[in-house]
């Protein structure tokens, strides 16, 4: 057995898989699936087995949509019965507003009111079993709102089908008393052409539209961000900034601009897993870390969980030794204080406007020329980073 860690190590952390991650069975638009796959409950015990805290779910990863009462009634008991045996939770739950032909063109920005009326059902009833199961967090990835032919719909109503479905359903979380956060998650494009919501930043000012931007925050993908070419640390800094990143992010890897690739956390780019962790560890970000990634299509059904599932969690535990390393590492630190030195009296006078502060602003003797021929380390500094990740600096 070659794991980096025990089962114990990483309950430390707050680790969730999707049911639909450790599900998937490997099928693409252009093959059939590559391997079995396991019923929910049994995914709960493989995963309890290797030391995550939680699964998140849409209502019809459990849940079939034409379910009988009685179907529903058993599936939750088994599926509770393994929660409980592993002492796992739902972190976070959802609803599958995008697989149905009826989301074909939109759930809660379609054109057809009556199909919007039935993604509202559909989701309150998915906000009821999340909080049956006492999921906290729900999250909105709205998959299919968005569109191919602009023609057919103004963007802007898009967005105000939106606002008025998430104001709605904010009212209602709160009607019913459950303790829930929503967290919206962007893609650029993917079923759709074009995705209303596509980024982190689009997300951040459409909370500021809505009634109660207090139970909304951010759910970032790394995959969805690196599709439109974007830094992730970056977008998940403004989150971050903007205090919408407490209760939960999707974790995973991503080739830029390419299709939604969701690979295994950390297996793709060093540098962007290393700043992701380093910023988890900076903001003493408690939420749930999801991994939203799918094994590989030449995986096996247990590969799906003692190598994918479990390198996962292996790769954000080495990139969190790295993080300590590089908190220890007195050069690194030396550098970065050295290029980020500040100086209190001259950041005061920029701080706060007044007359005065513009006078003094102006007279000030700063010579462009000298102020450029300060040398600036940061070449060195990136050197030492790759050689922190690369093992050289032990
Ligand atoms: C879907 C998508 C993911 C979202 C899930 C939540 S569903 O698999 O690709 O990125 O996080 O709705
Ligand atoms: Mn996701
Ligand atoms: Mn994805």
């Amino acid at each position: 057995m070659s794991s980096l860690y025990t089962p114990q190590q990483r309950r430390a952390e707050r680790f969730e898989f999707g049911l639909w991650t450790v599900g998937n069975v490997g099928r693409d638009p252009f093959g059939e699936a590559s391997r079995e796959g396991m019923p929910p409950w049994r995914r709960v015990e493989e995963l309890g087995a290797l030391g995550a805290s939680a699964v998140a779910l849409h209502d019809n990863d459990l849940i079939p949509m034409n379910a009988t009462q009685a179907e529903r009634d058993d599936i939750l008991g088994q599926f509770t019965t393994s929660l409980r045996k592993q002492d796992m939770v739902v972190g976070m739950a959802s609803c599958n507003l995008f697989y149905h032909r009826v989301f074909r063109d939109g759930a809660f920005t379609a054109s057809d009111p009556k199909v919007r009326a039935f993604a509202l059902q559909k989701t309150m009833k998915a906000i009821d079993l999340g909080a049956e199961l006492g999921a906290k967090v729900f999250v909105f990835w709205g998959g299919r709102e968005g569109a191919e032919v602009d023609a057919a719909r103004d963007p802007a109503q898009g967005f105000e089908h939106y606002r008025k479905a998430i104001n709605f359903l904010c009212k209602y979380v709160k009607d019913q008393g459950y303790p829930m956060t929503f967290a919206i998650e962007p893609k650029p494009n993917e079923p759709r052409s074009d995705i209303y919501l596509p980024t982190i930043g689009a997300c951040l000012a459409f909370i500021t539209t809505l009634d109660h931007p207090e139970m909304v925050e951010i759910n970032g993908e790394t995959a969805h961000t690196k599709m439109a070419g974007l830094n992730h640390y970056h977008e998940m800094k403004m989150a971050f900034w903007m205090n919408k990143c407490n209760v939960h992010q999707d974790l995973n890897g991503q080739k830029p601009l390419r299709y939604d690739q969701d690979f295994k956390f950390g297996s793709d780019d060093p540098f962007g897993s290393f700043f992701h962790v380093k910023m988890n560890v900076d903001h003493e970000y408690t939420g749930w870390l999801n991994f939203d990634a799918h094994a590989h299509r030449t995986t096996s059904d247990m590969g799906v969980y003692r190598d994918f599932a479990a390198g996962n969690m292996d790769n954000y535990l080495m990139m969190k030794e790295k993080v300590a390393q590089f908190d220890e590492d007195r050069s690194i630190q030396d550098l970065y204080a050295e290029i980020n030195a500040g100086d209190v009296k001259l950041q005061a006078l920029m701080d706060a406007y007044s007359a005065a502060a513009v006078g003094k602003l102006r007279e000030l003797p700063l010579d462009p020329e000298k102020l450029a021929d300060r040398e600036l380390k940061i070449e060195a500094l990136e050197n030492q980073v790759l050689q922190l990740l690369l093992g050289k600096r032990d």
